[in-house]
């Protein structure tokens, strides 16, 4: 296939709770989907920036930038495109994954849906629903937080994923334990906030059996979690670290977690993203499918990622509801803490045109 047009929209979504992490605050998604035009037909991807490069070092209008000035140009000259392709051919390019991971996206969505397969099928998904987690940010006060979390596990959600930090870690976690039980899976995520030297406190979540503890030290910190896995009896899992293939090996390699958190666009889209749960597998290590809060475009080609044979784990992908009161696409809802992995072509999710339309600040066409 050869791309003719790329269509650029930014859309605004609000969400329905706030969610703070160690990190930053958002009130809203603001998207960057992309369309591929393509002589076999469309394909869409929800690129998982944000406004501001406060999670990732990318950002929306960087993402537009090297999208229209590099990226989209390299592609259109390739008379023969196709989505396993795209990666080398973007590979000139340095660095901005969640860009190119959104066009090859979006380049595989046209490939598949021309060739009426989905992307279940294609990345060799062996289940047809999995099982959803939830993510729940970090709220004003400990009263809150029991509240969201009963209301999660009211709507059936099968693990719990408490956002921490310095100064709010083991008050949280001990009140959710004690009021929820030891049946509750329960796993924590700190989004690089601490240092070794914080070790202790970390120690001290270890009796409240924990699945995980994700990413308490700094991305490129390998070595201080191969040093902290040593001291914590709770397992380190990684996610802010997991970049590519090759820094999933270096980081099993040395020790430095026992579990990955896949999150597709990061390591630069759903091919390296198999190739990161083949290795994991390979290696007895369980991974499970992290959330960028994507919209429905996004949401769909995670469930179809999560349906692989090793993602043994809940992932952060939670129904429509937990996220927007309005998405571009279909909802995505919990049936009995499970969410359906989607069937049809492609994503197998189609664009509700008058959502869009409503929900976009900004349209461009890079031809
Ligand atoms: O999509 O449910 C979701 C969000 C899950 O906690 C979540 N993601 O570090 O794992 C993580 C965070 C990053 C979110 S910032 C966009
Ligand atoms: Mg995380």
């Amino acid at each position: 296939m050869k791309i003719e047009s790329v269509e650029l929209r930014v859309v605004r979504l609000p969400l329905v709770t706030p969610f703070r992490t160690s990190q930053h605050r958002q009130d809203e998604r603001v998207a960057l989907l992309v369309c591929a035009h393509t002589t076999e037909g469309e394909g869409w991807a929800d690129c998982a920036v944000d406004a501001g490069p406060l999670y990732e070092p990318e950002f929306l209008s960087g993402a537009r930038a090297v999208m229209a000035e590099y990226l989209v140009p390299m592609l259109m000259a390739v008379p023969e495109l196709t989505a396993a392709r795209v990666q080398s051919v973007l590979a000139p390019v340095k660095g901005h994954q969640l860009a190119k991971a959104a066009l090859e996206t979006a380049v595989l969505d046209a490939e598949l849906r021309a060739k009426q397969m989905s992307f279940a099928q294609y990345l060799g998904a062996v289940r047809d629903r999995v099982p959803a987690g939830v993510s729940v940010g970090i709220p004003g006060s400990l009263a809150e937080l029991i509240d969201l979390v009963e209301g999660y596990l009211e709507q059936g959600y099968r693990r719990v994923k408490l956002k921490i930090e310095p100064g709010w870690d083991l008050e949280p976690i001990r009140a959710v334990r004690e009021r929820f039980g030891p049946g509750l899976a329960l796993q924590a995520d700190a989004n690089t906030a601490y240092t070794l030297a914080g070790a202790p406190q970390l120690r001290a979540l270890d009796p409240f059996g924990l699945l995980l503890l994700e990413q308490p030290l700094a991305a490129d910190d390998l070595l201080g979690h191969a040093e902290l896995a040593r001291l914590l009896t709770t397992p380190l899992c990684l996610d802010e670290s997991i970049t590519s293939v090759r820094a999933a090996a270096t980081a099993l390699r040395l020790g430095a977690c026992s579990v990955i958190n896949i999150k597709p666009a990061r390591v630069g889209g759903y091919l390296a993203a198999r190739a990161i749960h083949d290795l994991c597998a390979a290696q007895g290590i369980p991974v499970w499918c992290g959330g960028m809060l994507e919209t429905g475009v996004g949401r769909a080609a995670n469930l179809a990622l999560a349906a692989l044979e090793n993602f043994t784990l809940p992932g952060d992908v939670s129904a429509t509801a937990r996220y927007f009161a309005e998405d571009i696409t279909r909802a995505f809802v919990l049936e009995d803490g499970y969410i359906a992995v989607p069937t049809g072509p492609g994503t197998g999710v189609d664009i509700l045109r008058d959502v869009l339309g409503r929900l976009t600040i900004r349209h461009e066409i890079l031809r």
